[in-house]
């Protein structure tokens, strides 16, 4: 991707950590990634660092892999393993998120158990070879304004600077590749992101 970090995504991962991500999310996707056991080990290594940071480590798609190494929970998205089964799989005290990108799309996932949704791509992005159009932040409004209660999060070309309407839709987190990924400090790039998601925390008296 020509990313400064391409080479060294565990210390990306700690990097951003360390700038103070909540949530991490492992997609190991694309031309050169990892299958069998190296994605194990890489994927437990991931878990291991997150565990010293108290934050929570989420494999995208690969249920079996999740359940194998006791991960934290597992995202889907549409085209997947459908969230009532991952649910049924992972139990009920794991984290359970699904992509959705309709109010019925959430209404399913809601009535299959997910915590949260993620929505998007809110902006551009070149991150993901099969996004669906650009949705910008009205169908976050949308989904927020009949379930004021769902975690919502926003996906899809975010950066520190470009959050605010996201959360004003009625986003309750923001998630991003290459805001930190692709950032010459990620660590710098994660502590501005996380406080931006903090300003909307406190302001929403989610958090005090
Ligand atoms: N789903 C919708 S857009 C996207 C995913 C996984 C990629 C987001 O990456 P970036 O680099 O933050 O735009
Ligand atoms: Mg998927």
């Amino acid at each position: 991707m020509g990313s400064p970090n391409a080479e060294k995504p565990l210390s990306v991962l700690e990097d951003a950590l360390k700038g103070g991500i909540t949530c991490f999310q492992l997609r190991e996707k694309g031309k050169r990634a990892l299958v069998g056991m190296e994605k194990r080990a890489f994927a437990v290594s991931c878990q291991r660092l997150c565990a010293q940071y108290g934050v929570p480590f989420i494999v995208n798609d690969d249920v079996d892999l999740a359940v194998e190494i006791d991960a934290d929970g597992v995202h889907v998205g549409q085209d997947d393993m459908e969230a009532r089964f991952v649910r049924k799989r992972i139990g009920s005290e794991k984290i359970v998120g699904v992509s959705v990108h309709t109010v019925d799309e959430a209404n399913k996932a809601i009535a299959d158990g997910a915590d949260y949704v993620g929505m998007g791509p809110v902006y551009p992005t070149i991150t993901k070879a099969d996004a669906k159009p650009v949705a910008g932040t009205a169908m976050i409004e949308e989904v927020a304004a009949v379930y004021p209660d769902l975690p919502i999060v926003g996906i899809g070309g975010i950066t520190a600077e470009n959050a605010e309407p996201v959360f004003r839709a009625g986003a309750s987190g923001i998630s991003v590749i290459s805001a930190i990924a692709s950032s010459t400090d990620p660590e710098l790039a994660a502590r501005r992101l996380a406080e931006v998601s903090l300003k909307w925390s406190r302001d929403r008296g989610v958090l005090r």
